[in-house]
């Protein structure tokens, strides 16, 4: 009786002990697992991409959902500065770089006795900034002849001059406009070109931004379908100011991409459709011929306005071949000259036009958002000379 006693006594303390074990096991989990999870309030979803999900199939799937927090702190839709004195505004990054250039140009010519050692320097200067050239020879030519005219001259005399010389190089008389308007009822379509890393995708972002603080309205065309990373960049900047980004699949065909960007444009009666395209070495035939057909199959759905050739400002006289084989395959009608805030070499300004034919309409001075400017030349060649 006494050992059945024990066995009872033994199972009710197991049994004890096992509840226990479950209400301690139990309880830590049930804290995470029972209250309903919070209310995740909606990011708000840029507008136009609201409307028109699935609209177009090249569009890319919702993305994954965000875990709550992420949602929760999800930026609403910027409304970026409009783009009038940009280059103003930036004048100081600019002078960092370029009044180097600037100054040593101002010093040499004011020397009393210009020499020929004096103007093989101011040669030396202006080449090594990438003035190209030509061009330089053109300017000593000039420059000698004015300081002939001048015999003695002041600091103010001396800066002058250099001042209508980088002008004249740069020719204020270009139209710089960049075509975003088209006439009737489409939207302007730009196609945005150049080699690996110059800053296509920035400087689409950008003016993406800058067109929208401009009061346009924008659909942002992913064809650089090498790399996911690159339509989820430009998504990046399409999403802060709520221009929707036409993507395609990973490798698919950029051209159709293009396509399904203008169209989507049109649908949605866009200002401006832009199109960023994959980075390609100028040399590589394969890839320029596909840059050619991406041209081409646009203009089956619409006129393409203006195709931005984004040359790399530190990469100097290298730009210059890539601009020519870009300009004979795609017809180049502006130039986004970027990093311009990184290099001492703006003589590429002059050399690139020169060499091209085609003005440059934008300058890139900074990664930030809103660190893109129409290219003014005048604060440009203010920026170079430092103050008077
Ligand atoms: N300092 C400076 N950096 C710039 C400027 N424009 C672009 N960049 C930087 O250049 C780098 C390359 O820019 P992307 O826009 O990715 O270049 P991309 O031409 O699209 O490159 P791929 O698509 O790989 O050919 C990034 O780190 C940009 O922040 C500029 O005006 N100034
Ligand atoms: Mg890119």
């Amino acid at each position: 009786m006494d050992g059945y006693i024990g066995i009872i006594a033994i199972i009710i303390v197991v049994l004890l002990l096992g509840v226990g074990t479950t209400a301690l096991l139990v309880r830590p989990r049930s804290k995470t697992t029972l209250p309903p999870p919070a209310p995740t309030p909606q990011a708000p979803a840029p507008p136009v991409e609201e409307e028109e999900a699935g609209a177009v199939d090249t569009l890319a799937p919702p993305a994954p959902a965000a875990p709550a927090e992420e949602l929760v702190k999800a930026p609403e839709v910027e409304v970026p500065p409009p783009s009038a004195g940009r280059m103003i505004r930036l004048r100081a990054r600019l002078a960092r770089s370029q009044t180097t250039l600037g100054r040593g140009l101002l010093e040499l010519l004011s020397r009393d006795r210009l020499d020929d050692d004096v103007w093989d320097e101011i040669e030396e200067t202006l080449i090594t900034a990438d003035v190209g050239v030509a061009p330089t020879r053109a300017m000593v030519e000039d420059l000698k002849t004015k300081v002939k005219v001048l015999g003695s001259r002041t600091p103010s005399e001396v800066r002058a001059l250099l001042r209508a010389e980088l002008l004249t190089q740069i020719d204020p008389g270009l139209d710089r406009t960049l075509h975003t308007s088209a006439p009737g009822a489409r939207p302007a379509v730009l196609l945005v070109v150049g080699v690996n890393g110059t800053g296509k995708t920035t400087t689409t972002g950008k003016l993406a931004r800058s067109l929208i603080g401009d009061g346009k309205t924008v659909v942002l065309g992913a064809a650089d379908t090498f790399r996911a990373a690159a339509a989820d960049q430009l998504q990046t900047w399409g999403d802060r100011v709520g221009a929707p980004v036409v993507r395609g699949p990973e490798a698919g065909d950029p051209a159709s991409v293009a396509f399904d960007a203008v169209s989507r444009g049109i649908a949605d009666k866009a200002d401006v459709v832009i199109v960023d395209t994959a980075g390609r070495l100028h040399t590589k035939t394969g890839l320029m011929d596909e840059l050619g057909k991406v041209k081409r199959v646009i203009e089956k759905k619409a006129q393409v306005d203006e195709v931005l050739l984004v040359l790399d400002a530190t990469t100097g006289q290298n730009g210059m071949r890539q601009a020519q084989v870009f300009g004979e395959v795609v017809n180049i009608t502006g130039i986004a000259l970027t990093k311009l805030d990184g290099t001492a070499k703006g003589g590429i300004v002059i050399s690139v036009q020169r060499e091209l034919g085609v003005p440059v309409k934008l300058v890139g001075l900074g990664e930030g958002p809103d660190d893109l400017a129409p290219f003014d030349p005048e604060v440009f060649v203010d920026a170079l000379l430092g103050d008077a």
